[in-house]
């Protein structure tokens, strides 16, 4: 059912977005990838070899993301994947350039990309909009105020918009995932691996396209079937702060 759909995914260049852009590009969609390492795009488009749109742009930058999008026609899917961690600090240590980096990008990024398309997907009267959410959305931890208020705001938004859209025929979902193996914890830790790979220390995360294939499953159910949310942990994951480690 998605052979020829038009597949929008944002933060296309690594971990989950690249992956769901290889899961729909298997499935048959024309895509649109975008993300702010233009070089990553070029070899993602290399790699799908088929018909794939690349836009380089910063979502936290309002302009330059209603300019990047105002000639894009209305995807069937639209992916709002794009999204960070920074810090894992105590509100009173926090730094605020680490919480605007969040809220901007996680936040508001994904409210510019909504706001770009949507008039379009509501013009044609169909449409998908599939937010990238977070166990964080749904849980909070030590360290992750911030992060985890971003993305409970996700979640409340994908609530939002599936009531100011309903009757409009555009759909809306969520997909939650805990522990993936991305760059995230590497991004969260301002470059330190060593600290990131700990993240993931005697258990198996989630693989990116674990997400991917939950993705594609949500996007590709009939019209009169919506998913309001899927929810999915690492089998060694009872909550976000409850891991079970090999000794
Ligand atoms: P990665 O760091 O591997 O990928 C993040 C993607 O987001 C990159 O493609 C990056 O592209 C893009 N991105 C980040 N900031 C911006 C920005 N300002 N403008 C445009 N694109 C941006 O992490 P994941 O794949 O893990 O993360 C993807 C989503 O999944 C995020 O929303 C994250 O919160 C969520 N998530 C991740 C989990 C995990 O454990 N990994 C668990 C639950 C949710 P570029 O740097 O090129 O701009
Ligand atoms: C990423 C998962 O548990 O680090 O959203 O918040 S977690």
């Amino acid at each position: 059912m998605l052979v020829d759909h038009h597949v929008l995914v944002t933060g296309a260049t690594s971990g989950i977005g690249r992956s769901c852009a290889r899961a729909f590009a298997a499935a048959g969609a024309n895509l649109t990838v975008t993300g702010r390492r233009g070089e990553r795009l070029a070899e993602l488009a290399a790699e799908l070899d088929g018909a794939v749109r690349t836009l380089t742009f910063d979502v936290t930058d309002r302009d330059a993301t209603l300019a990047a999008l105002a000639d894009v026609p209305a995807p069937d899917v639209l992916v709002n994947n794009a999204g960070l961690a920074s810090g894992l600090d105590p509100v009173q240590s926090g730094s605020f350039a680490d919480w605007d980096a969040m809220l901007q990008t996680n936040v508001s990024g994904l409210l510019t990309v909504t706001r770009a398309l949507l008039p379009k997907m509501v013009d044609r009267g169909r449409g998908h909009v599939i937010n990238i959410g977070s166990i964080a959305g749904h849980e909070v931890y030590p360290g992750g105020a911030v992060y985890c208020a971003s993305k409970h705001a996700v979640d409340a938004l994908t609530k939002g918009l599936r009531l100011d859209l309903l009757g409009t025929g555009v759909k809306v979902s969520t997909v939650d995932p805990g522990m993936v193996e991305t760059e995230f914890s590497t991004v969260r830790f301002h470059g330190d691996a060593d600290r990131a790979a700990r993240v993931y220390d005697g258990m198996d995360p989630l693989t990116p396209d674990d997400i991917a294939e939950a993705v594609v499953w949500v996007a590709d159910r009939p019209r009169h079937v919506q998913v309001a949310e899927v929810v999915i942990l690492a089998g060694a994951q009872a909550s976000a702060t409850q891991v079970h480690r090999r000794s």
